[in-house]
């Protein structure tokens, strides 16, 4: 009988890159592969292997996904309980790990282990307690002891100008929702025991469906505590341990509240959600037209947002693959805003538009921020009645026109965006003309707004004809 082998869910052969390609990626004597280890052996056992994600965080153990061999999902720093929360909720079988350091959990991602943790969401969370930041070089971490040196603390951390030590399971044993919380500690053989009993309960927790489960690790961090890692067990027990006590905090064997299955909607029920329109019809051959990395930007209100979304639209209807990706400034009306849409008869792998092969620049700070980012030979529209100056650079195609004023003189300033983007239409070929005709009373419920937006789409097009062609 094999006892000690290496767990199903760890993969045959660590993959790892460059120098120390043979090892794992954790120092001698650190409890990340403790924790690892345990956390895999209980898959094992619970047979769940094919229904785990785990979620790795920013830290050293970012690595867990050349370890595990389940779903994995890296997050960025402190949010893989919303990452977590988003994955528990769209998969009704899906057993969610949210594996995370102490810089991770209880600094960065303070909000976010808090409100998940207070909306009992369907996961467990192991959290690596090693009172240090460990990947970044040992610097003061919130569980970091009094007294403790650490490169930010180097005379050690006192109350008086970093505060004291947070205790997660404490705070979170506030919260109503958890169904069991418990600090344990990899301090010896016994106690890396125990903590395996912890993690199998907050794994069963989520088989049963019974809500979140929180697990604090204490964990050896012996290359920053400056110990060898026999001394780092030993400072574990005696001096981290009376400090962050051990103990069953909760375990609620009946949780009041009953575990809801995700609800998935049908396509009436999604249709009718975003209040969309099933007439538009997507044809199979579209044209071939250059990809198109479009930015369209200007402030708050002048309809930036909703051009791209009509953009995207106007490209899906004529059977383009489109995306339309919004950003907004700090403020909403009257500061600066931009949405990014991309259309190409291809598949589009991300929807960011960085360098940019047209502008659509309605206001002046909007050609300040991206003139420089159009590559060479791309399209820059300007509203030149709001844009005082020409461009600096000669390498673009430059259309100015007065593109507010085109709308007043239809009677609605708010068609600007509608005017820029038939002035594109027409200019690039990308989306046909008649396609905005058919798109703009789809998108508008009323009948005033249609008709006038029509009529900016026929104004833009004479401008065109008389001025650009
Ligand atoms: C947004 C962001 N801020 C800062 C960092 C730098 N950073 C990487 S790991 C880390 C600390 C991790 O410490 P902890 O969560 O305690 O994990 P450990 O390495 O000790 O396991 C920091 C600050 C980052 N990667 N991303
Ligand atoms: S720095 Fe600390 S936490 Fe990171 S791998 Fe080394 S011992 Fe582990």
């Amino acid at each position: 009988m094999v006892k000690h082998a290496k767990p199903k869910t760890f993969y045959d052969t660590f993959e790892r890159r460059g120098a120390g390609e043979k090892n794992t990626t954790y120092c001698p004597g650190c409890g990340h592969g403790n924790a690892h280890k345990l956390i895999a052996e209980v898959i094992d056992e619970l047979g769940i292997q094919d229904r785990v994600i785990f979620c790795s965080p920013v830290g050293c153990s970012v690595f867990a996904y050349y370890y595990f061999d389940t779903g994995n999902v890296q997050c960025s720093h402190g949010r893989a309980p919303a990452v977590a929360t988003g994955l528990a909720r769209a998969r009704d079988n899906a057993v969610v790990i949210s594996y995370q350091g102490d810089g991770d959990l209880a600094g960065i991602g303070m909000g976010a282990i808090m409100h998940a943790a207070n909306r009992g969401e369907h996961m467990a969370v192991f959290f690596i307690n090693n009172a240090i930041y460990g990947m970044t070089g040992g610097q003061m971490a919130p569980t970091t002891l009094v007294g403790q040196k650490t490169t930010t603390t180097p005379f050690g951390r006192t109350p008086g100008r970093e505060g004291y030590p947070i205790h997660m399971c404490e705070l979170i044993n506030e919260l109503q929702a958890p169904v069991y919380i418990e600090r344990v500690s990899l301090g010896d053989a016994a106690r890396i025991m125990r903590a395996k009993r912890a993690v199998k309960q907050a794994l069963l927790n989520q088989v049963h469906k019974k809500g979140f489960s929180f697990v604090e690790i204490l964990s050896p961090c012996p290359i920053n505590w400056k110990m060898t890692p026999i001394e780092a067990r030993k400072w574990l027990i005696e001096t981290m341990e009376p400090l962050f006590p051990v103990k069953v905090f909760r375990n609620i064997e009946e949780p009041s509240v009953k575990y809801e299955p995700p609800k998935l909607l049908s396509d009436e029920e999604l249709v009718a959600l975003f209040s969309a329109t099933k007439e538009i019809e997507i044809p199979v051959s579209p044209r071939e037209v250059e990809d198109q990395y479009i930015k369209i930007a200007g402030f708050g209100g002048q309809g930036v947002m909703s051009a791209g979304v009509f953009l995207a639209n106007c490209a899906i209807k004529e059977g383009f693959n489109a995306t339309w990706l919004p950003s907004y400034g700090p403020e909403m009306r009257g500061g600066t805003a931009n949405a990014s849409v991309i259309i190409s008869n291809n598949q589009i792998g991300t929807p960011l538009v960085s360098s940019p092969n047209v502008l659509i620049a309605m206001n002046a700070p909007s050609l300040d921020t991206f003139e420089n980012t159009v590559v060479p030979g791309g399209l820059v529209i300007v509203n030149s009645s709001l844009v005082p100056r020409k461009l600096r650079r000669e390498d673009v195609q430059t259309i100015y026109a007065p593109v507010t004023e085109i709308a007043k003189d239809v009677g609605l300033i708010a068609a600007a965006s509608v005017v820029a983007l038939t002035l594109y239409a027409c200019i690039s070929g990308a989306v046909q003309i008649e396609t905005i005709k058919k798109v703009i009373p789809l998108s508008l419920k009323k009948k005033a707004l249609v008709d006038i937006n029509l009529k900016a789409v026929e104004a833009a097009v004479e401008y065109y004809q008389k001025n650009i062609e």
